[in-house]
């Protein structure tokens, strides 16, 4: 668990490596770039982090701070996830977009894999307000 700004602490619900390419940015579509990424869902939001310098710190413990900082931080209160087989070529793709309009795929190899994080995110969307 990590610890947050006002003395209580933000639920690791569940944590990996996923693929993942952002589809827009600033409303705008963009070319895709696949990379793979430290991914922790949480209650409120699903934090990315740069596969290659956080996935031993994250895993320890490590907490999203200093140099530490996920590249993403996907909002999930209103964010909608569907499985997106028909935007790419890739197995195991899903898409989440916020209300603020960032669109993007995530993607695991392994299906079944894909099915628990897609359950997991899809729960987590439900729980909040605007879900
Ligand atoms: O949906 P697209 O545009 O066919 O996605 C592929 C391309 O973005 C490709 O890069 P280029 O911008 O050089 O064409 C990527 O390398 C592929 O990975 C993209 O497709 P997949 O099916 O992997 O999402």
């Amino acid at each position: 668990q990590w610890p947050n700004l006002h003395g209580g602490s933000i639920r690791v619900l569940q944590q990996g490596v996923l693929h993942k390419t952002k589809l827009t940015e600033n409303g705008k579509k963009i070319r895709k770039n696949w990379t793979s990424s430290w991914v922790v869902l949480t209650d409120l939001f699903l934090f990315l982090f740069k596969e290659s310098t956080t996935k031993m710190s994250a895993a320890a413990g490590g907490s999203p701070t200093g140099t530490n900082k996920p590249e993403l931080c996907v909002d999930l209160n209103g964010a909608t996830i569907e499985w997106a087989a028909v935007k790419s070529s890739r197995k195991g793709v899903f898409q989440v977009s916020t209300l603020l309009g960032v669109q993007l795929l995530l993607q695991d190899e392994d299906e079944t894999n894909a099915v628990v994080w897609f359950n997991e995110i899809k729960r987590a969307i439900l729980r909040l307000p605007c879900g």
